[in-house]
């Protein structure tokens, strides 16, 4: 919205032209996402503990899980109010996409928040059921993966890494892939969040990474040089990312070890939507497996540790997800964190390596 009032006044004041930058934008995204969560940490922190909004723990928890009983939860709330101030302040709203990621952000938000809302009424770890959660989730994502498909604009194909040229055209089946990486990335996000930071920070690393791919894939000349798919309009998504970014690294201050304050499904299901549908919407599918590979880690520790007990009545890990298994070898919180948080980053590399090697 300031964007539109400041650009127009570019006839006036040539100062104002600036805003017609996206990089631009999305550094001031980051900024004000950053200060809102910063500043508004503490009393967030406050209300909810008035507000008795407090986490429950599993009795058959890693023990050490047991001193984090009553620390406040669904600070998804802070998370999500900060991206949306700063989306709607920087962002150019009359951007497709930026509408769609606010749709799925806003539509997997309530649904998260549904579940810990009930968690709290019903004072136990359970929440919506499994089935209302996914009918919820996939049919957030369809009405986004209908969006997309209709959109003369936008086309239903799958770009690959590392083989340039191949971008299959999909037809239909573009929804299924669609509903698949924005329901499977939001599950995937939700899982990992089980330590103080676990998922803050690979979504931080993750959407920093997809805020300079946007920008690339908005670029047409970029976008041929690097033989990336060129999606027109796709930009405004580097302010959107911006927004997540910031959001992420001000709640990170108060999620780190020892947290003051959890995400809840508030936070961690809509920020994982969130990314599956940038990922979709600059058709960099592949990229966020592998910059989200920690995510892709963890979920795949629970399948195959679910099935090895389901066919072989043995398991495969101590505990799954993974990082309670490192956890259950001995290793510290801090140390799980901070070596999943450094693989990250490795991926995210990996993931910009893969651009040239076209
Ligand atoms: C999402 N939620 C955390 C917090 C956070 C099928 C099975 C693998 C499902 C899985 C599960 O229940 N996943 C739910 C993970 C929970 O965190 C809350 O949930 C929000 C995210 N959705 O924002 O509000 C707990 O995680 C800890 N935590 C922190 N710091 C944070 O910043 O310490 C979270 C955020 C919190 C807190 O203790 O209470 C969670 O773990 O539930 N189940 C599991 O992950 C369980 N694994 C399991 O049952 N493994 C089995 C089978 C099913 C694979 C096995 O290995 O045999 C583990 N989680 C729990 N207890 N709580 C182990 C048992």
């Amino acid at each position: 919205m300031l964007y539109t009032l400041l650009y127009a006044l570019h006839t006036q004041y040539s100062f104002f032209n600036v805003f017609r930058y996206i990089t631009f934008r999305a550094i001031l995204a980051i900024l004000t996402a950053l200060v809102i969560s910063f500043f508004l940490g503490p009393w967030v922190i406050q209300r909810l503990k008035d507000l008795q909004v407090k986490q429950y723990i599993r009795e058959d928890g890693p023990k050490n899980h047991r001193e984090k009983e009553g620390t406040p939860t669904m600070g998804g709330t802070l998370i999500l109010f900060s991206i949306g101030v700063a989306v709607l302040l920087w962002a150019d709203l009359t951007n497709f996409f930026i509408w769609v990621a606010l749709l799925v952000l806003a539509g997997f938000g309530g649904i998260g928040f549904a579940d810990d809302y009930l968690k709290l009424t019903r004072r136990n770890s359970k929440g919506l059921s499994m089935k209302h959660k996914m009918l919820f989730q996939v049919l957030v994502a369809l009405v986004a993966s209908l969006l997309l498909y209709r959109n003369p604009t936008f086309k239903s194909t799958l770009a690959f890494p590392f083989i340039k040229g191949m971008m299959p055209d999909l037809g239909a089946l573009y929804i299924l892939l669609v509903i698949f990486m924005i329901v499977g990335t939001s599950n995937a996000v939700n899982l990992t969040d089980g330590l103080d930071g676990l998922a803050t920070g690979p979504v931080l690393i993750s959407a920093g990474t997809f805020m300079v791919l946007a920008y690339l894939a908005g670029n047409v000349k970029i976008a041929s040089y690097l033989q990336i798919p060129y999606v027109s309009g796709s930009g405004e998504l580097t302010i959107f990312c911006g927004a997540l970014v910031g959001a992420a690294m001000g709640f990170l201050w108060y999620n780190t070890y020892p947290a003051q304050l959890f995400m809840g499904d508030t936070g961690s299901v809509s920020l994982g939507a969130a990314l599956g549908a940038v990922a979709v919407m600059t058709k960099q599918e592949f990229l966020l497996a592998i910059v989200g590979g920690l995510f892709v880690i963890e979920t795949l520790s629970v399948i195959f540790q679910v099935a090895s007990y389901k066919l072989r009545k043995k398991r495969i890990f101590r505990m799954a997800p993974i990082h309670h298994h490192f956890e259950l070898l001995g290793w510290a919180e801090p140390k799980v964190i901070v070596r999943f948080w450094i693989i990250t980053v490795c991926l995210a590399l990996l993931a910009f390596s893969t651009l040239k090697l076209r």
